[in-house]
């Protein structure tokens, strides 16, 4: 199914810079968080106020197919941009590797959420500090493959 429309690329250079060559490589190159050398995936929204399509490099936080999607935005004050979008329409498409699949996500809390942090700082400890410095609880998102 995917996602279609106009492609409005982040105001941050840098995240724009890291989405166009992960593209252009199939995920060979830029697939990671600048020098952490850990992995990252690309996921892509639909913006809920203007309809554009946006992509956002996340951490990669895979457990049995799924991913968590930690709405962190480095510990700031405010979610980023993409949690409005994802609460509007759930249907977004993540690609780790050379293609994209299309997927729903959920956000979750309670024990659910427990044991996805639990992962997600695992898998990126800063998120810890993030949570300390934020004072939001930082959704987490769980995004499951659909067909
Ligand atoms: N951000 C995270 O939150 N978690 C991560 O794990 C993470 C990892 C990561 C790895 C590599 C990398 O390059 C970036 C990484 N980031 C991570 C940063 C992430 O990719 C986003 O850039 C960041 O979370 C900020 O998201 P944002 O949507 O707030 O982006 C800003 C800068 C932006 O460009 N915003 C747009 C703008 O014009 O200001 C709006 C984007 C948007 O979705 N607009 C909606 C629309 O309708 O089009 C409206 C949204 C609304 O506010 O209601």
């Amino acid at each position: 199914m995917g996602i279609e429309g106009e492609y409005e690329p982040s105001t941050w250079g840098w995240v724009a810079e890291q989405v166009e060559e992960y593209e252009a490589s199939n995920g060979t190159r830029a697939n990671t968080l600048r020098d952490t050398g850990l992995p990252i995936i690309v996921m892509t929204t639909v913006g809920h106020k203007t309809g554009k399509v946006r992509k956002v490099p996340l951490m990669r936080v895979e457990h049995e197919g799924e991913y968590a999607i930690v709405a962190s935005k480095g510990g700031a004050p405010a979610h980023p941009g993409w949690y409005h979008n994802l609460m509007a329409d759930s249907h977004v498409t993540i690609q780790d590797g050379p293609a994209p699949f299309d997927a729903e996500v959920r956000l979750v809390d309670g024990d659910e959420r427990s044991v996805w942090w639990h992962r997600s700082v695992e898998a990126y400890p800063p998120y810890a500090e993030y949570q300390e410095k934020a004072e939001r609880q930082i959704p987490l998102f769980i995004a499951s493959p659909v067909d």
